[in-house]
């Protein structure tokens, strides 16, 4: 049956307006939104993803590759996640802090040679929404609770710290920390800075393989600082995001976070299984207060847990299980050890390859910095004209700061980079 024409003229115009009213109404809810900038670091991904061209190279990033420039499962996870499925666990939430085995077990990593040793009752810890979730939790304790509200960072430091701390109602300050002149450690410049920064401030301190520069004090630069920082009255807060990423072995790079215990500083601690365990999705990560006391830890971990439980309620249980799992049986543990110097010694020794194919290239420019650096990035010294460039010309995807994710390097994009490396800046 056939509708007359003013039938569905009156009909279509009907619609038409309830369209209006529904888009006059959603739109004068949020019509002052303004468009965001794309994320600095995963916006590169994006830009990446869009790109065609078959050599295209995805610098941006850190997350690890192996050496066909594919994600990495470990196999010690893949054999975690094995028991776990034949263990039949249930499905029940969390406790606020998070599962108490892996909370102990993340807090002696961090803080015990001994892997059997038990972690003192001065410590408090809660598991995290990875390391981005510790430094958040960290931030609203100290929001609450610290004695000064501004947060001393590195110059430069992970772009997202800014933002965390800033969300988290503290105030953001700095310290010199790069050399852009020598791509290396400023020393002095953090020692004149932190001589004068504030008592009872914090201060954020990268524990190993800095992000974005790659840039670690020496041992006997760390143990100035730490007398430093006490004489200050400072209170340190240790991001270590990298344990096992920078040298290969989880003790040597938690040694600041170790020395600072051992010398009685009381401080707080950020982890990430992101990058050692390849958990990146998974979200793990954890918390911890070192404090005076046990008392003092226990009305601590009574706050954070307050803290927590309007913010998410309770962390998710399958990547803390995974953590358990690898750190708690020895066999897997050691495992799990020698698959983290895998991933870290496939790294520099791409360092080594870029530096020799810049200086096949011709390249006049000193290059030392890529194998002196550590860790997963390398902060080339690249202008952002050269950075453009080499994404525009080249397929070569990096931050606008300079930073390329060596796990991104393979044995097979080496040569490549290394030749658009020396085009753009000869
Ligand atoms: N802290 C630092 C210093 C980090 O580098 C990261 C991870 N950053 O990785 C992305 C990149 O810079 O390319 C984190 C904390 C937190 O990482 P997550 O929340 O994934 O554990």
């Amino acid at each position: 049956m056939s509708r007359c024409p003013q039938a569905v003229f009156h009909a279509k115009n009907l619609l038409k307006q309830k369209e209006n009213i529904i888009a006059k109404r959603y739109g004068s809810w949020f019509s002052a939104v303004q468009m965001g900038p794309p994320d600095a670091i995963l916006g590169v991904t994006e830009a990446f993803k869009r790109d065609t061209n078959p050599k295209k190279i995805n610098l941006g990033v850190g997350a690890y590759r192996d050496d066909n420039g594919k994600p990495y499962v470990l196999p010690t996870v893949l054999q975690a996640e094995q028991n776990i499925l034949n263990a039949k666990l249930d499905k029940e939430y969390s406790a606020i802090g998070g599962n108490a085995d892996f909370c102990k077990l993340s807090a002696g990593l961090a803080l015990n040679a001994d892997a059997n040793a038990a972690v003192t009752p001065n410590v408090a810890t809660v598991q995290s929404i990875s390391g981005t979730g510790a430094l958040r939790i960290g931030g609203a304790f100290l929001n609450s609770f610290a004695q000064g509200k501004d947060i001393y960072l590195p110059t430069p430091s992970w772009g997202n710290h800014t933002p965390i701390f800033k969300h988290s109602g503290l105030n953001v300050k700095s310290y010199r920390y790069y050399e852009p002149k020598t791509c290396g450690f400023d020393f002095q410049g953090a020692l004149e800075d932190i001589s004068k920064i504030p008592e009872k401030s914090i201060i954020l301190l990268h524990a190993c393989a800095h992000n974005p520069t790659g840039v670690d004090p020496k041992p006997e630069q760390w143990e100035e600082l730490s007398q430093l920082i006490k004489k200050r009255n400072l209170y340190p807060f240790f991001d270590m995001a990298y344990q096992g990423f920078a040298s290969g072995s989880v003790d040597k790079d938690a040694f600041a976070v170790r020395l600072f215990a051992k010398e009685g500083h009381q401080f707080c601690l950020a982890q990430s299984y992101a990058k050692n365990m390849g958990l990146y999705g998974e979200r793990v990560g954890a918390f911890s207060l070192v404090c005076a006391d046990k008392d003092e830890a226990d009305r601590c971990m009574s706050q954070i847990k307050i803290l927590i439980r309007p913010m998410y309620s309770n962390p998710p249980i399958h990547g803390a299980h995974i953590v358990r799992e690898i750190l708690g049986k020895a066999d897997l543990r050691a495992q799990w050890l020698q698959e983290v110097k895998g991933m870290a010694d496939r790294i520099i020794s791409v360092r080594t390859a870029l530096k020799s194919n810049l200086e096949k290239e011709g390249s006049s420019k000193p290059w030392n910095h890529i194998v002196d650096q550590i860790g997963m990035f390398c902060f080339t010294g690249l202008k952002p004209q050269e950075c453009e460039r080499i994404t525009k010309d080249f397929s070569v995807y990096l931050t606008k700061d300079g930073r390329i994710s060596m796990a991104g390097v393979t044995s097979k994009n080496v040569e490549y980079l290394a030749h658009a490396i020396h085009a753009v800046t000869k």
